[in-house]
């Protein structure tokens, strides 16, 4: 898969008075190289109508798409991938579904979820919820900090960071050893999408080296 480290997944409760597609494109303007749509409320018709517009969006900026959770979704607007989490359908079984070039990416909590996907074959794993976080019902525990420290230590491939980050705390992050991070509320929710996530961009470009 192309590489990427600024990563933001759609949350419209954040911005409830603007529209989606304009938001989303004023974050990849800004430097985000990778979007997640993430809708748990809304008929699947309509998600569908959503995946839509951000399929097209995001090839017209050459950045990457990932649907959440509706691997049928993925397959009908020719997403770059899919994401999913411990309780959805089982990687092996989504690979088969998918085929071998699409994107799988799974949300991990602890070391052995980590190495089941790897071991598994996704293509990236997200770790987290690093800090508290009011976007994610029924969230686990903060895994903190140490979580990245022992993922970066053991794990291959490529792992974002997420939950909770923000400008104040994004460095913290990246010091215990992330090189790519995922947020929804810091960057949707912003005033200003599109200069928070150059403020990212600039504090990535500063601090991560990817070989
Ligand atoms: N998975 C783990 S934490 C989280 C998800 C989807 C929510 C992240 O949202 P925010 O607003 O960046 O804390
Ligand atoms: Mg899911």
């Amino acid at each position: 898969m192309k590489d990427f480290q600024l990563y933001a997944i759609t949350g419209e409760e954040f911005h409830p008075n603007r529209d989606l597609v304009e938001v989303m494109e004023e974050a990849i303007l800004g430097g985000v190289d990778i979007i997640q749509l993430r809708d748990k409320k809304s008929k699947k018709r309509d998600v569908l109508k959503k995946a839509r517009a951000l399929r097209e969006l995001t090839k017209k900026h050459d950045v990457t798409f990932i649907v959440n959770d509706h691997i049928d979704i993925a397959l009908a607007v020719d997403a770059d991938g899919i994401h999913l989490g411990q309780d959805d359908l089982p990687l092996k079984e989504a690979r088969a579904i998918m085929g071998p070039e699409k994107i799988i990416g799974i949300s991990t909590h602890r070391i052995e979820e980590a190495r089941e996907a790897e071991v598994g074959g996704a293509d990236y794993i997200g770790v987290g919820p690093i800090f508290p976080t009011n976007s994610k019902e029924d969230v686990v525990d903060p895994v903190t900090t140490s979580y990245i420290q022992q993922v970066a230590g053991e794990i291959s491939i490529p792992f974002v960071a997420i939950g909770g980050i923000k400008l104040h705390n994004v460095e913290r992050v990246l010091d215990a050893g992330a090189s790519r991070i995922c947020m929804i509320s810091e960057i949707v929710g912003a005033e200003k999408v599109r200069e928070t996530c150059e403020q990212f961009t600039q504090i990535l470009k500063r601090k991560v080296h990817l070989s």
